[in-house]
């Protein structure tokens, strides 16, 4: 049973922000971003995978890396956290999704203008002439979602020859500028933010709820480990998101009744 605090607080909500990390898309079956390092991918450390050095010293293993992560997304389906928050999205006058996630299953959920903070494994681009590159639809059984490490050359763009490159921020790149400013001033002006799904170790995302809570936003996390939210937020709901999630949505609800 969530605190009173937090069910008047919910029955009240105008302008609500979602923060997601990888914990959302868990009960989907896609391993969360330090999951996504451990297996056959555990003696890779994030610096050689998820940065341009280590895709120019390694252009194969890099992009296998990240088709791999790709066609596990591909294969997956929203689960009722993705969905939950659609759902929410109509029971509030205003809400603003923010993922960290590169995956699209807040789209596939049904979530629109989803502010995706460090892009997504769907768009692919030229490395040298930024040109988007259209990955070629996959027969769903030839996905490879065994647990092999796999490496494949990526692609090169038809107008200069130049490697396609994953469409994701990668450490060191800097966030897209609009989004960020989207998701600060949305973090400002909320007067509750959920914060789902999240270790809160890359910045400047981990930012957004601090931008929050300095003005007055209430801030609740949903998580079932301890991270460096737990002495901002309000609520801490230790649990996991595609069950707690509905609960928190069935409340909302009931305040129209
Ligand atoms: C930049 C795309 C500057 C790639 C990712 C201070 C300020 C600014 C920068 C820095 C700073 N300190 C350090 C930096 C540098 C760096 C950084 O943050 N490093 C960290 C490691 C310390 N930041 C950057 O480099 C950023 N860029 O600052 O640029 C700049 C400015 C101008 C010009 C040039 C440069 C860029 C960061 C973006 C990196 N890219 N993703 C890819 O996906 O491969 S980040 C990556 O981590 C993913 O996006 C992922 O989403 C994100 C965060 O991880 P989480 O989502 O939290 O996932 P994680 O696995 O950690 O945690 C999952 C959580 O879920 C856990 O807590 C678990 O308990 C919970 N969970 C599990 N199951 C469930 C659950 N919760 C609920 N329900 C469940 N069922
Ligand atoms: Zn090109």
């Amino acid at each position: 049973m969530f605190p009173e605090k937090l069910i008047n607080t919910l029955q009240q909500a105008q302008d609500i922000v979602v923060l997601t990390g990888a914990g959302v898309s868990a009960e989907s079956g896609i391993p969360t971003f330090r999951d996504a390092l451990t297996g056959l991918w555990q003696r890779y450390d994030v610096n050689q995978l998820a940065c341009e050095d280590g895709f120019l010293s390694d252009p194969a293993l890099v992009w296998g890396w990240y088709e791999w992560r790709r066609h596990r997304v591909l294969k997956a389906k929203p689960n009722p956290a993705h969905l939950t928050i659609a759902k929410l999205a109509k029971q509030v006058p205003k809400l603003t999704l923010i993922t960290q996630n590169v995956d699209d299953l807040h789209e596939r959920a049904g979530s629109h203008e989803v502010l995706h903070l460090h892009g997504s494994l769907h768009q692919p681009r030229c490395i040298a002439c930024e040109s988007l590159y259209y990955l070629p639809s996959i027969d769903m059984m030839q996905l490879t979602t065994a647990d092999q490490e796999c490496r494949i050359n990526p692609p090169r763009c038809s107008l200069c020859g130049g490697l396609i490159r994953p469409g994701v921020v990668w450490f060191g790149e800097a966030l897209p500028t609009k989004i960020w400013n989207q998701a600060v001033q949305a973090s400002l002006q909320c007067d509750l933010m959920l914060i789902v799904g999240t270790s809160g170790l890359v910045w400047p995302a981990a930012d957004l709820p601090y931008q929050a809570e300095k003005t007055g936003s209430f801030v609740v996390q949903i998580n079932p480990t301890l991270t460096s939210f737990n002495s901002i937020a309000q609520i801490n709901l230790a649990g996991k998101a595609g069950e707690l999630l509905p609960q928190a949505l069935s409340i909302c609800i009931s305040r129209k009744q």
